[in-house]
C-alpha cells in the first residue's frame, strides 16, 4: 500500500467519526457526482475539527504559558518559592519563617527580617557577615547568604569597596556617592544609588553654613591641621567643585584641638561647624576607607 493510500485510509476513517455538519445544502443540492459531494464533505468536515482541535490545543499552551510568567509562591506569604531560596533564604513552605506572627513577605515590604524576631530591620541583619547588610544586598541584588555573589573570588564587600559591580564576575565599575543632607543633620553613603549606610553629623551653623551643591572628594588626609579653625580634623576629605575653592569644606572626623579636647558626640545631630561636615568617631573611619578622591558628594 502506498503511502499516499495510507493517508487517504486515514482520513476517510477519521472523517466517518466526525460528525457531518458540513454536508451543505449547497453540495447536496449538486449535480456534481455523488463521489466526489462525499469527498467534498470529509474534507471540510475535517477541516473544521481540525480548526476546532488547533484551537483546544492552542489555548492549552497558552494557559500553560501564562502559568509559567507567574512565579510559584507554595506559602502564599507574597514571595515566590524561587526568590524566598536565592535572596531572602526564608523558608518556601512556611510563610512566617522567623515564628513572629509577621508573613515573610509583609516583612521584606516593610524593610524587618523575615528571618530575625523582635522587630529586626533588614538593615541591621548581616546573614553571612560579610559586612554588607541585608536590605542593602537584597537591594542591590547580591546574594544575602554568599559572601561572594559573582564567584569570581573578591567578596561582594570588597568589591563595593573598591568600587567594582560585585553582580558580574566583569570587572565593571559601580558608582559610589555621598548625600548630604542639612535639614536632617544626616550623611548617606550610596552604591548605585542603593544606600549603604548612614552617618549623623555636624554640619555648619547660620553663621557659617555649609555650602549646597554637587561636588565631589578633591583629596585626603588622615590627619589634617586647620589654620583658620587651629585645629586637628581626623579622616579628613577635602571637597572640590565649580564654586568652591577646594579644601575650603570638607568631611571629617569630630575636631582635636593641640591641647588634646576632643569636640564631643553630643554636637552630633546639630549644626555646630565652621562649614565643615563632621561625622563621629564610629563611622568616620569607615567612610574615610569607604571614599575614594573623586566620589560624588551632594549637598542639599
Ligand atoms: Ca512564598
Ligand atoms: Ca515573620
Ligand atoms: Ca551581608
Ligand atoms: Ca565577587
Amino acid at each position: 500500500m502506498s503511502r499516499l493510500t495510507q493517508l487517504a485510509h486515514f482520513f476517510v476513517a477519521v472523517s466517518d467519526y466526525l460528525p457531518p455538519y458540513t454536508e451543505y445544502a449547497l453540495l447536496r443540492s449538486s449535480t456534481a457526482p455523488r463521489t466526489v459531494l462525499n469527498w467534498l464533505s470529509r474534507v471540510g468536515r475535517f477541516l473544521i475539527w481540525a480548526a476546532f482541535f488547533g484551537i483546544v490545543v492552542w489555548s492549552m499552551l497558552g494557559v500553560a504559558t501564562v502559568r509559567a510568567d507567574v512565579p510559584l509562591d507554595s506559602d502564599g506569604d507574597g514571595l515566590s518559592d524561587q526568590d524566598e531560596r536565592e535572596r531572602y533564604d526564608t523558608d518556601p513552605l512556611n510563610p512566617d519563617t522567623d515564628g513572629d506572627s509577621y508573613p515573610d513577605g509583609l516583612e521584606i515590604a516593610q524593610g524587618y527580617s523575615p528571618r530575625f524576631g523582635l522587630k529586626k530591620k533588614l538593615a541591621d541583619v548581616d546573614s553571612e557577615g560579610d559586612g554588607l547588610n541585608d536590605a542593602f544586598e537584597i537591594a542591590l541584588g547580591t546574594s544575602i547568604m554568599r559572601r561572594d555573589t559573582d564567584g569570581d573570588g573578591y567578596d561582594d564587600y570588597h568589591e563595593v569597596l573598591h568600587g567594582y559591580d560585585p553582580r558580574t564576575a566583569e570587572p565593571n565599575k559601580i558608582a559610589k556617592k555621598i548625600v548630604v543632607s542639612l535639614a536632617t543633620q544626616r550623611l548617606g553613603y550610596f552604591v548605585d544609588d542603593i544606600r549603604l549606610g548612614e552617618a549623623i553629623i555636624s554640619t555648619g551653623t547660620r553663621k557659617h553654613p555649609t555650602p549646597k551643591g554637587e561636588f565631589y572628594i578633591a583629596n585626603k588626609s588622615k590627619r589634617a591641621w586647620s589654620k583658620i579653625a587651629g585645629l586637628w580634623m581626623p579622616y579628613w576629605m577635602g571637597l572640590g567643585g565649580k564654586d568652591v575653592k577646594t579644601g575650603l569644606y570638607g568631611i571629617h572626623e569630630l575636631p582635636e584641638w593641640p591641647n588634646g579636647k576632643k569636640e564631643g558626640e553630643s554636637h552630633l545631630g546639630h549644626p555646630f561647624s565652621g562649614g565643615c561636615i563632621r561625622v563621629g568617631v564610629k563611622d568616620a573611619s569607615v567612610l574615610y576607607e569607604w571614599t575614594p578622591t573623586g566620589t560624588k558628594v551632594v549637598i542639599q
